[in-house]
């Protein structure tokens, strides 16, 4: 059945070309790489700077919807960060992020925008969801407590666009990413995803010749990566062939644990000294692998393997201007 509805969505032919394409979030990782990819698709996206558009404030994106008229949205900004920044910075990530998913996805209504797309995140789902993660298992369970805030506000904006589907018939459409990793990631030492915390601290501690690494949890955990261009890559292609209220996860499929995950970080750094682990710190979700069977019957997979994709992220953070 759903099977059945996801092939008929994918029926639906939408073009981007010569249309006027927003991305909101332009500077984060996900933002910045879909900016690339659309160019690829001869789409130079509509971006606005933090300093003329708030996205917190309802009045500010209204007028400026109003003003711009965008027609098809990339809803990518969001507040985000790893487990501790998740889990401390707690109220900034309910408030940032519900009210810019209110806000983006009303005003894109409002002013008749064709198509959206909502970026959520993997750990909507529930803490222990049977793995792989299919997308009918959201709001079967509670959810990990790390990062419930940022998960609810994430719910909260896939529950809006479906809500906007049905009752006013807008093309809104919702992808759940899984971990994400890639140029223009954050490399905050305490609030940055697990990736980004790695590359850094095993870069640095080869530069200083330091004996050892110490990596966050039990190293028990285990994690999806994505390359954040295969991300836009699916993203744009889910934009142009998928119109539905089902959600979609984009993802590789294939996991790892955060053990075996340091010695790749290693290898690509150079690093040879030991890894040892702080179990004060929290391991989150014990696994959250998600199952990509709509994407791929929706003619979609993943094309950078880890070890690629982490030259290239290591790469990314050298040539990084602070
Ligand atoms: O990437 P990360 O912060 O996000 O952590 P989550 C993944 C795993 O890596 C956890 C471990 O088990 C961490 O304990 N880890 C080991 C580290 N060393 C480190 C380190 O130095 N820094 C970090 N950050 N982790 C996030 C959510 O959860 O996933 C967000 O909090 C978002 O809401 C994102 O959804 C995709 O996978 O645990």
């Amino acid at each position: 059945m759903v099977a059945n509805m996801v092939a008929e969505a994918a029926a639906t032919p939408f073009d981007l070309r010569g249309k006027s394409v927003y991305v909101a979030g332009h500077r984060g990782m996900v933002g910045g790489a879909l900016v690339r990819r659309l160019r690829k698709e001869g789409v130079e996206a509509v971006t606005a700077a933090r300093s003329e558009l708030d996205l917190t404030d309802q009045a500010a994106v209204n007028r400026w919807f109003a003003a711009n008229r965008p027609q098809v949205v990339f809803l990518a900004a969001a507040k985000v960060g790893g487990i501790h920044a998740n889990n401390t910075l707690r109220g900034e990530f309910i408030y940032e992020n519900l009210i810019v998913a209110a806000n983006v996805i009303h005003a894109a209504h409002v002013n008749g925008a064709e198509k959206l797309l909502f970026l959520g995140s993997s750990c909507i789902y529930p803490r222990l969801a049977a793995q792989p993660l299919r997308e009918d298992s959201l709001l079967t369970g509670p959810l990990e407590p790390t990062n419930e805030p940022y998960a609810i506000a994430k719910i909260a904006g896939i529950k809006m666009a479906e809500a906007y589907r049905s009752q006013y018939g807008s093309d809104f459409i919702s992808v759940m990413p899984t971990n994400l990793y890639g140029p223009g990631d954050n490399y905050h030492p305490e609030y940055s995803h697990v990736v980004a915390a790695l590359i850094r601290r095993f870069h640095e501690a080869k530069l200083a010749g330091a004996p050892e690494v110490v990596v966050w949890g039990t190293g028990t955990p285990r994690r999806e990566f994505l390359y954040v261009d295969d991300m836009a890559d699916a993203c744009v292609h889910l934009m142009k062939t998928y119109s539905g209220a089902d959600l979609i996860n984009i993802g590789t499929g294939e996991d790892i644990s955060i053990a075996e995950f340091a010695t790749v970080v290693a290898a690509t750094v150079g690093y040879d000294g030991r890894i040892v682990y702080d179990t004060s710190k929290p391991d989150g979700t014990p696994r959250k692998l998600l199952d990509v069977g709509r994407l791929a019957a929706l003619g979609w997979r993943a094309s950078t393997p880890l070890a690629e994709g982490m030259k290239l992220a290591y790469q990314a953070f050298l040539e990084r201007g602070e």
